[in-house]
């Protein structure tokens, strides 16, 4: 109770302190740490329609609205306003080195001009305000015959990190494609990179040299407020836990399944490449190795794929230093990329949380910790793409 007195007060002072300064963000946020002791908990403030950035033994940490935090009163979890000055507002100069939408376009087509023979780049849609959704092809360029992986990343927009890994793993599988180990898995596979599913919304949280903490795509929505979480608008087992029916919350998961351009898009991207056997989805942060199922709390029913998973998520694990584990074990979530890839299309599909571990960490704006989070990244990277060759016989069918 006296946590809470405590809190309260805190939070309070802090809003008068927040509301003068807050020039920088559109509305008040707020940083706080909620008590939740285990996957059941954290789903009860996930059902709040609360984002939960990060997972500590007993509690989760999240980024919150007004609104949101009077919601959180209302379930009784004990909670405490963090202190906001871990958070950097500001657009710092360390920051220069994460590429924009442009930069990163030019930075893709310069790829593709280095190294023609063994690149293709072609926008496969457009998000919400008609930004082009890019995909960089890497691999000797004949049909699509040779077993698939697709790395993605920009789902949320201000993961910004989780552009730049899928970004610098395509730099270096080109500049070492003349290594006999790169070499014969560029003439074997064939590697799609889409480093942005969501650009309207990374732009958007850089607009104006500012941060803003965004997350979602920038759907108008019918009540005035902006954006469907796009982790939350596939198309499997769509609209139960986890996700929120309300448009103002962070976890929106938009009026009906693949309701959203972006969603559409990488649908329609993988159905037409039905060679594609493993799928990694890059978030921040965290530090974890996600796979399905995220909607329910069991585990996987076909015996062959749950082994798969483990053992991929498992290895994978070795590689990185990040955690293994079900999604729901960290929460529950309906709609997000890795159940659809896999309950619809059997693909063996993986949620990466990347750098850093905690909010403490820096969060979603951790600085330039680029080139570590590749170097970590890479050797599961290599791996994935060269299980791609052998899994996949044992399709999960309904
Ligand atoms: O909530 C999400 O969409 C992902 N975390 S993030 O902080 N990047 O937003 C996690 C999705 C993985 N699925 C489940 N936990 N079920
Ligand atoms: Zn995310």
């Amino acid at each position: 109770m006296n946590k809470i007195i405590y809190s309260l007060t805190l939070f309070f002072l802090l809003s008068l302190v927040f509301m003068n300064s807050h020039a920088v963000t559109e509305k008040v946020l707020y940083s706080v740490r909620i008590e939740a002791k285990n996957k059941f908990e954290r789903t009860k403030i996930m059902n709040l329609g609360i984002a939960l950035d990060g997972i500590g033994e007993n509690y989760v940490e999240s980024v919150i609205t007004k609104e949101e935090l009077h919601n959180l009163k209302e379930i009784s979890s004990p909670f405490e306003i963090l202190n906001l000055d871990s958070f950097t507002l500001d657009f710092p100069p360390k920051d220069a080195r994460y590429h924009n939408y442009q930069e990163l376009i030019d930075a893709l087509k310069g790829l593709h001009e280095e190294y023609p023979e063994l690149t293709e780049l072609k926008s496969i849609g457009k998000s919400v305000n008609g930004t082009d959704i890019w995909v960089l092809k890497i691999g000797s360029q004949e049909e699509n015959l040779k077993p698939g992986i697709v790395f993605m990343g920009g789902h949320h927009a201000r993961e910004h990190l989780s552009i730049e890994v899928p970004f610098y793993l395509a730099t270096y599988l080109l500049s070492q494609s003349q290594t006999p180990k790169i070499k014969t898995l560029l003439e074997s596979r064939d590697i799609w990179i889409i480093p942005v599913v969501n650009p309207d919304g990374t732009e958007y949280d850089i607009e104006n040299g500012k941060y803003k903490l965004w997350r979602k795509n920038r759907t108008h929505n019918e009540d005035g407020s902006f954006g469907v979480d796009l982790n939350r608008n596939y198309g499997y087992q769509w609209g139960r836990e986890g996700s929120s029916q309300f448009p103002r919350s962070e976890t929106y998961r938009g009026p009906e399944a693949f309701s959203e351009p972006e969603t559409r898009t990488i649908r329609d991207f993988v159905i037409s490449h039905p060679h594609i056997k493993v799928l990694i989805s890059y978030h921040t942060f965290s530090e974890l190795i996600l796979y399905p199922w995220g909607y329910t709390y069991d585990s996987i029913q076909n015996q062959t794929d749950l082994s798969i998973f483990e053992n991929m998520a498992g290895a994978m694990s070795k590689m990185t230093g990040y955690k293994a584990e079900q999604s729901s074990d960290l929460y529950l979530v309906s709609g997000d990329t890795t159940d659809w890839a896999y309950g619809e299309r059997g693909i063996y599909a993986f949620t990466f949380e990347l750098s850093p571990k905690s909010m403490g960490g820096g969060g979603f704006y951790p600085g330039d910790i680029i080139d570590k989070t590749v170097d970590d990244n890479i050797e599961a990277a290599l791996y994935a793409i060269e299980r791609a060759g052998h899994v996949g016989l044992s399709l999960y069918l309904h």
